[in-house]
């Protein structure tokens, strides 16, 4: 593809081309707003779905969910989509955008500063022409909650002599078969792993520190009857949606209320763990000692009986250290391996994109952040921050649904913003600290009876204070209804002159 002709400046740059970046571009594009530019560090659109190529990906929301509401794709293979089909999806919506000719691959986003004196943003990229600066009016994060890996702090990790590599970053030139095979982690990336490698490898050891509660995943491949109806029929697609999101949001009160009303889901997963494995021993073992739900809830058929293959090992002793042939645990044993697999998560509660974006006071949106707690108003926008916005930001996530419902409400706040500031002639909109103290402290407030922080678990959700930064502690429809349209009063705006206007005066 040839690169965009892209001038000294932009009106929107958008960073990452994953489903938030890339329905930014979309709805901007229906909007009029041509002059736009996607910086994406990857060869291709897709984000996690492309750089999530581990065996066994798969989606664990249903694919009709996990898919953009204005382009409905009739035709995924099952209920639970494979990873490879959602990055097809995702290319296809793209291509048909119309909007790829804006975009750039293997473009890093290196830092950005704003310009208070320009009212813009001056930002530095770097391609495979080298490095170059542009300014923008906007500047759109689509970078993702879960793209940074985080490796284990392991003692001689680094003296390690087989295949090592991070499941988002899966080495397919490595032959698995026959080899000994072990796994850091069981979380929801590890157990979609775990039975493809138990199939394949001579011995699979899965090192566990915490166990996840998991419910069977009752995938379901669609027949060519149901694709064609679904095809021609598009209001049954709606429906379908419909009934997927509400079954969905049927977690919400046990999550965000009372843990109890998900004693049944609990019940579930325990008789998950009875179908998959019958050695007493083992089940005690995978049985979390945590309330369902405090971390994020699993899915799947296949994992228990992977575990309970005579070829695999689920060792809960803690990983001393690492050696060159192999891991040893605290009571001294060490298991020899081939290929170890660090499938140990990612960076969610301190963002290494953060530390690149220095805002009007001169300090970076990370050290902002370490010094006060991550937190943005709506989860999208910071005081000391103008015409930033972010997707998929602070308390936006959840574990229930889909992510794409929250970055298509999040884009449609996004753009009445950026309809605002055209039709009253405003260069910036930055929120007032008191708008954010008052929407955070809300929220966490409501945190406070959620399983995540009452249910007797620590998880990724959790920032070293123990605060919650990264999930919505209510239903997602009112996550949509807070951010369906723009909200001046919240904001200081900022007319082209640098002389003050009305809007100026702080509330
Ligand atoms: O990462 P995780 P993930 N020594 O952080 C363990 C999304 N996702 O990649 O629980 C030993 O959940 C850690 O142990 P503990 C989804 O939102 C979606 O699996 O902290 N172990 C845990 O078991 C998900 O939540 C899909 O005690 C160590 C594991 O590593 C998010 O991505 C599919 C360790 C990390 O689990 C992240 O999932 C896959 C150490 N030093 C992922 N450090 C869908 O289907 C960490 N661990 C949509």
């Amino acid at each position: 593809m040839t690169p965009p002709e892209v001038g000294e400046h932009v009106d929107h740059l958008i960073v990452g081309a994953g489903f938030a970046g890339l329905c930014a571009a979309i709805k901007l594009q229906e909007d009029g707003e041509r002059d736009f530019l996607v910086v994406e560090k990857g060869p291709d659109v897709g984000g996690t779905w492309r750089d999530n190529t581990y065996p066994g990906a798969a989606c664990d929301v249903p694919s009709q969910l996990y898919s953009f509401s204005f382009a409905p794709n009739p035709e995924w293979s099952s209920s639970y989509s494979p990873g490879p089909e959602i990055q097809d999806y995702i290319r296809g919506v793209a291509a048909r955008s119309g909007t790829l000719d804006r975009f750039v691959f293997d473009t890093t986003f290196d830092d950005a500063s704003w310009d208070g004196a320009a009212g813009r943003w001056t930002v530095r990229i770097t391609g495979p022409g080298g490095s170059r600066t542009l300014t923008a009016t906007t500047l759109i994060l689509g970078a993702g909650g879960l793209s940074e890996p985080r490796l284990p702090d392991i003692e001689g990790i680094g003296t390690f002599g087989g295949a090592l590599f991070h499941s988002s970053r899966w080495d397919h030139s490595v032959d698995l078969t026959g080899k000994r095979i072990a796994v850091i982690g069981t979380g929801a990336s590890a157990i979609q792993i775990v039975p493809e490698l138990q199939a394949v490898a001579s011995h699979l050891d899965v090192y566990q520190r915490t166990a996840p509660w998991v419910i069977p995943r009752n995938d379901r491949t669609y027949g060519a009857l149901e694709r064609r109806l679904l095809r021609t029929v598009p209001a049954l697609g709606r429906l379908y949606r419909t009934g997927i999101y509400w079954a969905h949001e049927g977690y919400v009160p046990a999550f965000t209320i009372e843990p109890k009303i998900a004693a049944p889901a609990k019940k579930t997963a325990i008789a998950n763990i009875h179908r998959g494995i019958t050695d007493p021993a083992l089940r005690e073992k995978v049985t979390p000692y945590f309330e369902f739900g405090c971390k994020r809830v699993l899915r799947s058929n296949t994992y228990y009986p992977a575990l309970a293959a005579d070829s695999t090992e689920l060792v809960t002793d803690p990983i001393a250290r690492i050696t060159e042939t192999g891991v040893v645990t605290a009571d001294g044993v060490e298991r020899p391996v081939d290929v170890l697999v660090v499938a140990t998560g990612f960076y969610t509660t301190e963002l290494p994109v953060t530390d690149h974006i220095t805002g009007s006071e001169g300090r970076t949106l990370g050290a902002v952040w370490r010094e006060r707690g991550m937190a943005a108003y709506k989860g999208t926008t910071v005081p000391g921050f103008p015409n930033l916005f972010m997707l998929v930001g602070p308390n936006t996530g959840q574990g229930h649904t889909s992510m794409v419902f929250i970055i298509e409400s999040q884009v449609a706040y996004v753009r009445d913003a950026i309809r605002t500031m055209r039709s009253r002639g405003w260069a910036s909109v930055e929120p007032r600290p008191q708008a954010l103290r008052r929407w955070n402290s809300d929220l966490q407030r409501r945190m406070r009876r959620t399983v995540w922080t009452r249910g007797g678990c620590s998880s990724w959700y959790l920032d070293e204070h123990g605060r919650n930064t990264t999930l919505w502690p209510k239903s997602t429809i009112t996550f949509r209804r807070q951010l369906a349209a723009f909200d001046p009063d919240a904001y200081d705006v900022r007319r082209p002159t640098t002389t003050p206007s009305r809007e100026d005066v702080p509330a």
